[in-house]
């Protein structure tokens, strides 16, 4: 079911007409949902807005995304006239957000996954859009200020969710908006390091016990790797650490699908799956209540991990 768009000019409108804006991106945030919250917020900063971001704690990779200042705690996020739901498929992506988000008044959806659930009272959401800080310019351009700290924010959401350039949802609009922020003399360099090329010594271990834990099955077609709580505590890191390892198990030569299983709890499983050209993982998930895109999406399963791979293996048996 595709469901219509409102416009931008519409959601800024209205975004405009509120003085104490809510922002708040995914549960386990990554680059592009810390990217467009805290280059949205900043932007309505710049315009005389109150703006507060909700955001779980996030890896220090991240910690050179600028306007952390606006981060605020569940506490002082009470009283908004506008919510802003930025890079979430739907309401549950909000995790501990969500509470505050059913009550503020007026609730607005920005995203670019396909699933997307349109659980906005005013929603925009663009499947085909490189990330959701791609919108949140559209959004800005020409309308609200964009300083060197939002350009910057803009920027690290942009490469982190197109993995610098390369995924198939990098188009030409994306390239300019790139050059565009260029131009406004971000530290470019630096903030492709930190996303990238850069991590503790406990997710270098962390990673290094995933890829070791990866296999190949049916006959090579999928890779998978699973990693528990318990190995993950014996190289000293956390669940926060793991983003990385699914595009290693995605780069196999010959495999179809990659997919990756860490333990959230006991009996709460995070699976990640990436697939090739005509293997939709998004409708994989969506069978775990899950969603993403057609080539990267996830969700969770309420099983001990080994059973959660299992029941992932006889879904992908179905699509092989
Ligand atoms: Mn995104």
């Amino acid at each position: 079911m595709t469901r219509a768009n409102d416009s931008l000019d519409a959601i800024l409108e209205a975004i405009l007409a509120a003085q104490h804006i809510l922002l708040a991106g995914h549960t386990n945030p990554d680059g592009d949902a810390i990217g467009a919250c805290l280059a949205l917020a900043g932007s309505l900063e710049k315009s005389g807005r109150t703006a507060g971001v909700l955001l779980e704690s996030y890896g220090e990779k991240y910690s050179l995304i600028p306007n952390r200042h606006l981060l605020v705690s569940p506490q002082e996020a009470e009283g908004a006239e506008v919510f802003i739901a930025l890079d979430c498929g739907d309401e549950k992506r909000l995790g501990a957000a969500e509470e505050l988000f059913r009550k503020t008044p007026r609730k607005i959806n920005i995203d670019h996954h396909k699933s997307n659930t349109f659980f906005g009272q005013m929603n925009y959401v663009d499947g085909d859009a490189s990330s959701t800080s791609e919108i949140v310019y559209r959004l800005l351009k020409g309308k609200l200020p964009i300083g060197r700290e939002e350009a910057a924010c803009l920027y690290a959401g942009l490469i982190y969710d197109t993995g610098g350039f390369r995924h198939s949802s990098t188009s030409p609009e994306t390239m300019r908006m790139a050059a565009d922020l260029m131009e406004m003399e971000i530290p470019f360099t630096d903030i492709y390091h930190s996303l990238f090329d850069s991590r503790s010594f406990s997710e270098l271990k962390i990673m290094g016990k995933a890829l070791e834990n990866a296999e190949l099955l049916f006959g090579g077609k999928v890779v998978c790797a699973t990693i528990t709580t318990a190995e993950i505590e014996a190289c000293g890191g956390s669940n926060k650490e793991l983003d990385a390892i699914i595009n290693y198990l995605k780069g196999v030569r010959n495999t179809e699908i990659a997919c990756f299983f860490y333990e959230k709890t006991e009996t709460e499983v995070k699976g990640s799956f990436r697939g090739n050209e005509g293997y939709d993982v998004c409708a994989l998930a969506q069978k775990f209540d899950g969603g993403g895109h057609v080539k990267a999406a996830g969700c969770t399963i309420s099983a001990p991990i080994a059973k959660a791979k299992e029941m992932v293996m006889a879904e992908i048996a179905k699509m092989l």
